[in-house]
């Protein structure tokens, strides 16, 4: 009787990739967010702005955004909207609403296909009512590829979408 135990399923390669993507999680987490640059008491709008990318391309993406509240906790991202400056629909799925999904096997990605903006880049999020804001989370495309992990930017309340 044959037996196929090497061969991983789907489903286990999958679990596998998202053990991965949560470790670099916690590493690239590190690398770039901290607190909003400028303190409000409340806002609906939170911008951030991708100034360069890591081996200097024009992308900016990425795989997941979150916000802190005050004391440092990930805010629900319930009733939520997001918009970019620029987004790749021709050649994958690059669509905005992917940052903010939980799934980390999506991403966010500005345009590459039929031209590539160059930064500074923009991600909005409407939170939909205001809330105080004390940080953000910017999780960086998976390592395998790269292309578009902001190296430098800055996240701001901002007055509108
Ligand atoms: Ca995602």
């Amino acid at each position: 009787m044959q037996t196929l135990q090497s061969q991983p399923s789907p489903v286990k390669l999958r679990t596998r990739v998202r053990r991965v993507a949560a470790t670099l999680t916690a590493i690239f987490a590190v690398l770039f967010s901290g607190p909003l640059l400028t303190q409000t008491t409340s806002v609906q709008y939170v911008k951030l702005e991708a100034l360069a990318e890591m081996n200097g391309n024009p992308w900016s993406s990425m795989t997941e955004f979150n916000l802190l509240d005050t004391g440092g906790a990930v805010i629900p991202r319930t009733g939520w909207s997001v918009s970019a400056d620029s987004v790749e629909t021709q050649a994958e799925d690059g669509s905005v609403a992917n940052a903010i999904d939980g799934d980390l096997l999506t991403i966010w990605h500005t345009e590459w296909s039929t031209g590539s903006p160059p930064p500074p880049h923009s991600f909005v999020v409407n939170l939909g009512s205001p809330r105080a804001i004390g940080g953000f989370k910017y999780l960086p495309p998976p390592a395998g590829n790269p292309n578009g992990n902001i190296a430098s930017g800055a996240c701001t309340p901002a007055s509108t979408a």
